[in-house]
Formats: structure tokens, C-alpha cells, sequence
């Protein structure tokens, strides 16, 4: 399971908090600890508030260098944040940009500057690539299946390895209303997704926005966590600080046979 971790997002309070007065010691210890706590990656998301948000990833991506050499995953819905983060990223241990859809009204042609920025960075580097298209978000299976297959079409055409995707299905809070057939179908498209290419893509989500307003974030989180790896997920963005959702990852693991038994199972667990 590729792990990447969640917390460095200018969403959460402290993270928002230690941009805005340079506190490196905050981005450095959350840094640390996912890194600690099995995450292969670390997600780079300036949030909303930075007003500058092309230095902001760059102080940010600096930043987390100075201390530990872990992946970074650098989130970006704008091209140009996310060629400023790459432009002083070390690409040692891989990286990932995230994340483009198939198209936008707007750039016809984004999925390709994430695809040549992904080239130009480096075989290791990695791109996440949501099933969604100029008509936004869909909501059953079958067109985010679709879109899957053009985004794993366009790469192959241009000879971009489709094992650096990392199609997202997207996922959405459950709380919204009349959003609750989303996860079982999110969980069929995963299952047809994996099957588009040979070697598959990978599949990951941003797991948390499942949970957002509901009063039993850790369990909706680790539920849907282990029923869409049972389906073929094997990435995501998580809370790895979850301790908790940690034990879901390296049971469902040991359970799908990807991790061989032993009755210390949770303690050798280690990402791969
Ligand atoms: N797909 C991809 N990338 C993504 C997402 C996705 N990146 C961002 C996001 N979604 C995944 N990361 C988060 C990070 C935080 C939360 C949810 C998803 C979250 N934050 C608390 C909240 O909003 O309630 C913040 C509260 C606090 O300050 O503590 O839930 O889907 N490719």
C-alpha cells in the first residue's frame, strides 16, 4: 500500500498557522512523524489562505527537505503551483503531482503539463489524475470508468508508463445529501480501473473527504478504507497519524495476501 500523507495541508488550523509565520518546526514535525508513521509520500498543499501560493509550496517543499528525504506529493490543482514546488524538489525517493482531470473548460490541455512536468522531472515522479472531465465530478460508475480508460489511453499514446498513474476516483463527503450511493460506486469503479492496463495503474484517494462533518471520522475512514482495498485500491491519501486506520492498512493487507501471517503482523508491517 502506498501511503501518502495528509497532514501537510494548509486546511488544517496548524498547518495554515505555521505559513503564515514561517514556523518551520510545525511543517518539520508533521514531516517526521508521517514519515515515522509509514507514509511513502508526503502531500504538499499550500491551502486557500497563502495569498503567494507559488513560494509558499516552494518554502514548503525547502522546508520539509531540510529535514527528512521522503517523497513529496505535491498538491495542485494549478499547473504553475505545481512547477514551482518541482523546481526545488529533490526527486531521490520519487514524487507524485497531484492532480489533474482528463480535461478542464478552462485547459483543454492540463492533463498533458502534468504529464510533461512529470517527464521532465524524472521517471520516479509519479501523477495523480482524477476521473473527472470538463462536465466536473460524475456521479455513477460508469463514466468515471471512461475517464479512467482516456487518461490511461492518453499516457500510453505518448509512451508515459501508465504504473506512474495514480487514477483518484474521488471521493466525496458521505454527508451530503443524496451522496450515499457514491461509495459503492466509487467501489465498482476501482474494481474496473485496475483492469484498464497491464501492469494496472495504481488507484489512491484522498480518503478523509469521506469523513468531513460526520461525527465518526476514524471509523467511516477505516471502513472505506479496507472495503476499497478489497476492491484494488493501493495507495491513498490518509491520516497516518491514525494509529487506528495504520492497523486497517497492514490488516488488510496480511488479509489480501500481500503480507505473509505472523502473529506479530502489525509490528512488521512496512509500506511497500
Ligand atoms: N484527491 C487528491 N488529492 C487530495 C484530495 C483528493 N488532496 C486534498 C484532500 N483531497 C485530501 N486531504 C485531506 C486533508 C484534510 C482533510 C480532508 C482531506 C480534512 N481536514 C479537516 C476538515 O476539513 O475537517 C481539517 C480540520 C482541522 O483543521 O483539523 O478533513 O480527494 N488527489
Amino acid at each position: 500500500m502506498i501511503l501518502i500523507g495528509e497532514r501537510i495541508n494548509g486546511m488544517f488550523t496548524d498547518v495554515k498557522q505555521a505559513i503564515a509565520e514561517k514556523n518551520e518546526k510545525v511543517i518539520q514535525d508533521l514531516a517526521r512523524r508521517q514519515t515515522e508513521a509509514g507514509a511513502k509520500y508526503l502531500d504538499v498543499n499550500v491551502g486557500t489562505a497563502a495569498a503567494d501560493q507559488e513560494g509558499t509550496i516552494k518554502w514548503l517543499v525547502e522546508t520539509i527537505q531540510k529535514t527528512c528525504s521522503t517523497g513529496l506529493c505535491l498538491d495542485s490543482q494549478k499547473p504553475a503551483v505545481i512547477a514551482a514546488g518541482l523546481s526545488v524538489m529533490n526527486t531521490e525517493n520519487g514524487g507524485i503531482l497531484n492532480s489533474t482531470p482528463l480535461n478542464k473548460k478552462s485547459d483543454e490541455d492540463v492533463l498533458d503539463k502534468y504529464l510533461d512536468m512529470a517527464d521532465s522531472a524524472g521517471p520516479g515522479v509519479g501523477v495523480i489524475t482524477l476521473t473527472m472531465d470538463k462536465n466536473g465530478v460524475p456521479q455513477d460508475t460508469d463514466t468515471r470508468v471512461a475517464i479512467a480508460a482516456e487518461i490511461v489511453q492518453k499516457a500510453m499514446e505518448r509512451g508515459f508508463d501508465p504504473q506512474r498513474l495514480y487514477i483518484d476516483p474521488i471521493i466525496l463527503p458521505v454527508k451530503v445529501p443524496n451522496a450515499q450511493s457514491q461509495p459503492g460506486n466509487i467501489l465498482n469503479a476501482i474494481e474496473q480501473i485496475k483492469y484498464l492496463a497491464e501492469p494496472s495503474p495504481h488507484i489512491t484517494m484522498g480518503l478523509s473527504n469521506l469523513s468531513q462533518g460526520t461525527n465518526e471520522r476514524s471509523l467511516i475512514n477505516r471502513v472505506f478504507l479496507a472495503m476499497a482495498i478489497s476492491r484494488g485500491m493501493d495507495s491513498a491519501i490518509v491520516e497516518v497519524l491514525d494509529k487506528q486506520l495504520m492497523d486497517v492498512v497492514a490488516t488488510s493487507e496480511m488479509l489480501m495476501d500481500k503480507q505473509i501471517y505472523s502473529d506479530s503482523f502489525l509490528k512488521v508491517y512496512s509500506t511497500t
